[in-house]
């Protein structure tokens, strides 16, 4: 055909159409012509990194098409869309999930054998992306896997750190740190997307000008930052929908100083340049902790600043009429990170829209909800008001303004009350002003939600009673969930098995309440035998895993105790290791008839400290300066054995959580907002020994405190307990003098290394360790007790995962959509997502 004679558009039209393969053969080949084209190798050097690369970039080209296809529709059929603000996602490993969820599992393990394979050996490939820090961060990452599932046109948006969460070493007992580039040998699961950059500013000054239609306000000058997208596909489980999760990374804007440069300061012309890529550079490893740094608050600030153009730029594509703007979009906070969003999205629409105040503010309201994670007050967000004078001075400006409106409110309901304007106020007054980030997203959300019952309840009465008087409707709870893709299905194949078996459907995948049909079977004596032998399955991977990493060799059919989470004082690990301490000793001096009658345990733990949380980090020498004399003793060889994993992440986990017998959920009451891992250990058939605090005390409700080992102080005996202690009031438990004692005689090492440790306890134990230890001792010799029955425990383990419903982010991510997002599902419509 003559070129004039081709009709423009008609070969687009026809490709569009043409999806790629998933057969066999078209895998194989996809993976062969990455592993030549993509990463330039030859046959010759096809080991599993390259496999694992090769198949990654095939499984990326055919979540980029579904990607695809989910865009064209949303934007055909312009949906209402929630975006996720996270500063953090704990993504973790994406060639299994992304395999499973696209239901291609059979053809690549066949494609990949007859090249030499194991797809199962591949995933061990690759790298966690751990952009986050804990329960934070996973939990985004849950609810994007559930929003994509449950077909919501939904988008996350975070930050491209170049260091994720640092790796953990575990050197003579101390935890060291070493940076984590995860993007060394590339990241075939992102898009970078040149075409999406914004231009962020920082400092600079504010000019007003006189204008008719009022004064007008020019954010002029300081430094230009440049951000650029990079997309991560989120592929819903059996279906189309994929959506994304928009990461931004900063660059050197385009503008140079020319001044600089010809004034011959050309090297500090670029180093100026080069800061501004330190913005995304590296993740704060706080948990649960507040970091006070101007470049925490640049990293917020970019974060929302490039985001908020993002969403705009898509709102305008079909629509001018800002009245529609909640219609369309609605916006999560995760905690109070992004919360200068909520003043930056204001600032465009009264500078750059020309909208009048009270109207822009109501657009604002209406579009944000705030989620709540904590009421540590450690890790309240307040930002000195000089801090952000210079680095934001217009928010600054608005910030007042937005106060002044907020506290006539107040005085409407409380006239004259001082101390309410006091306690309300977005400033805390003070020998340097602060911005308190809670209240300014209070005040600029239409809704405040906590992430489990408890925790909801103290929001709400506890810490922030005079804005629930304000605003009794706007405090909601929605307790947290976790995917069971990847936290049965992925982590734990055995137990799917035994679910699709037993239930006959694997709908339990998407539909969790399936589950519950289980419990019919509890007596049946072949399902006892076939939990038994998964979770025996399960610990001999587990201790595989532990003999690779730690050398140390353990006991399969021993109970496998495991507290795995972030190292933090409120978590009570130290509780954990003073009762094993107290297990040791009376092994010693039992007589070898009773040793007989001891329960076997392996007791396991992982977790990370922040870098500089010094008693956090105390308290992983001591466990594993015990760990060391145990696992050293013969004669207690067989009855007890303590590891510690270096490096916990989330594949690690995925590892441990499917072996373990019984998970320690031991926080003070009153201090764990929700937890997760609790939720993932429950539906792997995993009994809780734990407090009443956060979600454990829903699960209670659904798994029966019978079938968990429950103790320990309750939330309202907490203030009690604290000025027991603090009148010297509390007798130490004999035991506990015991284990004392032999710390301080050096039987785990050096006494004073531990010393602060036990002074923390004698001179303030704010986390009551001391007056739960006697009670914890209690609740495990209930566990030695009921493991001696198996069958029972059996029994009980499977009560557990049946009653787990409620813990699945698709139910948690239903109510979000209905209750505060009012978003419905937007579904792609495919003859089958599969695409054969
Ligand atoms: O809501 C998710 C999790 O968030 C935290 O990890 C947090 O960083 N604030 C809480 O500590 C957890 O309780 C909670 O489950």
């Amino acid at each position: 055909v003559p070129p004039t004679e081709k009709k423009k558009g008609s070969k687009l039209f026809a490709l569009k159409t043409d999806f790629l393969k998933n057969d066999e053969d078209s895998i194989q080949k996809g993976i062969l012509d990455h592993v030549e084209y993509t990463l330039a190798r030859t046959k010759y050097n096809f080991d599993s990194f390259s496999a694992y690369q090769g198949s990654a970039y095939t499984v990326r080209d055919r979540l980029i098409e579904r990607w695809n296809e989910t865009q064209q529709y949303y934007t055909e059929k312009d949906p209402k869309r929630v975006y996720y603000l996270s500063m953090e996602f704990l993504m973790g490993r994406s060639l299994q999930n992304a395999i499973y969820n696209m239901g291609l599992k059979d053809e690549y393990h066949s494609a990949l054998l007859e090249l030499g394979f194991e797809l199962e050996d591949l995933y061990e490939e690759e790298k966690d992306a751990a952009l986050g820090n804990g329960g934070l961060g996973r939990l985004a990452s849950c609810f994007m896997d559930s929003l994509a599932t449950l077909k919501y046109p939904a988008w996350g948006y975070g930050l491209r750190y170049n260091y994720g969460m640092f790796e953990q070493g575990i050197y003579d007992g101390y935890q060291t740190e070493v940076p984590d580039y995860w993007l060394v040998a590339g990241n075939p699961w992102e898009i970078e997307r040149l075409d999406v950059q914004y231009t962020v500013r920082f400092y600079g000054h504010v000019t007003e000008r006189k204008s008719s239609e009022g004064n007008k306000f020019d954010w002029e000058g300081g430094e230009l930052v440049q951000a650029i997208a990079y997309d991560a596909p989120i592929p819903g489980y059996a279906t189309t929908n994929t959506n994304n999760i928009r990461l931004w990374s900063s660059k050197p804007h385009k503008e140079f100083d020319l001044d600089a440069f010809n004034g011959g300061n050309y090297l500090s012309a670029v180093e100026a340049k080069q800061r501004s890529e330190n913005i995304t550079s590296v993740l704060y490893p706080n948990d649960n902790t507040y970091s006070g740094k101007e470049l925490r608050l640049k990293q917020q600030y970019f974060f929302v600043a490039a985001t908020l153009c993002d969403i705009i730029r898509r709102f305008k594509k079909n629509h001018s009429n800002w009245a529609d703007f909640p219609n369309k979009v609605a916006i999560q906070l995760n905690d109070t990170h992004p919360t200068i969003g909520i003043v930056e999205l204001f600032r465009k629409l009264i500078d750059e829209e020309h909208i009048q105040w009270d109207e822009a503010w109501q657009i604002v309201t209406k579009t944000y909800a705030y989620t709540n994670h904590t009421i540590l007050p450690e890790a309240l967000e307040m930002w000195p008001v000089s801090l952000i004078e210079n680095l934001l001075p217009r928010h600054m400006q608005l910030i007042y303004g937005i106060n002044h409106r907020f506290l006539l409110q107040v005085t409407q309901k409380w006239p004259g009350d001082i101390g309410k304007m006091r306690s309300l106020s977005i400033i805390q007054e003070g020998d340097e002003k602060k911005v308190r980030m809670a209240h300014l997203a209070i005040v600029g959300s239409h809704c405040v939600n906590g992430v489990a019952a408890m925790h909801s309840e103290l929001v709400r009465n506890a810490v922030f009673p005079d804005f629930a008087a304000l605003w009794p409707n706007k405090f909601q709870n929605k307790t947290n969930g976790v995917t069971p893709r990847r936290w049965i299905q992925q982590a734990n194949p055995g137990l799917s098995s035994i679910l699709n078996k037993w239930l006959k459907t694997d709908k339990w995948v998407t539909q969790l309440e399936c589950v519950k049909d289980l419990k019919q079977h509890i007596n049946n004596p072949e399902l006892i035998e076939e939990w038994k032998s998964v979770k025996q399955f399960n610990k001999e991977r587990l201790a595989d895993f532990i003999h690779k990493t730690c050398g140390i060799q353990v006991n399969t059919n021993a109970l496998f105790d495991v507290h795995i989470k972030r190292i933090h004082e409120y978590k009570r690990q130290l509780l954990n290791i003073l009762g094993v301490i107290y297990r040791y000793l009376s092994i010693k001096k039992m007589s070898p008839k009773d040793r007989a009658n001891v329960v076997s345990r392996v007791v396991v733990f992982a977790g990370k400290a922040a870098p500089g949380y010094v008693m956090a980090k105390r308290h992983i020498k001591l466990i594993n300066s015990v760990a060391e004399v145990i696992n050293n003793d013969k004669e207690v060889d067989q009855y007890l054995k303590v590891v510690f994993i270096p490096n916990y992440n989330v594949s690690i986990a995925q590892v441990i959580v499917p072996a373990s017998d019984i998970n320690q959920q031991i926080s003070t009451a009153g201090t764990e907002a929700s937890g997760t891992s609790n939720m993932k250990f429950t539906m792997n058939g995993s009994l809780i020994i734990g407090t009443l605090d956060g979600a454990n005390v829903e699960i209670a409700e659904e798994v029966g405190q019978e079938n968990m080992f429950i103790f320990g102080l309750r939330t309202h005996e907490i203030a009690g307990a604290r000025e027991k202690m603090r009148q010297k009031e509390v007798v130490i438990d004999s035991r506990l003098q015991e284990v004392f004692l032999n710390i301080e005689l050096g039987t785990f090492g050096p006494p004073e290394i531990f010393k602060p440790i036990l002074d923390s306890l004698m001179y303030n134990d704010f986390y009551l360790t001391m007056q739960d230890f006697p009670l914890y001792l209690d609740a495990q010799a209930e566990v030695d007790a009921l493991w001696k029955t198996q069958d029972a425990w059996i029994r009980k383990s499977i009560i557990n995962t049946s009653s787990t419903y409620f813990f699945s982010s698709d139910r948690a991510m239903k109510e979000y959509a209905e209750e505060i997002w009012n978003i419905e599902p937007c579904e792609v419509e495919t003859s089958d997502y599969r695409r054969y």
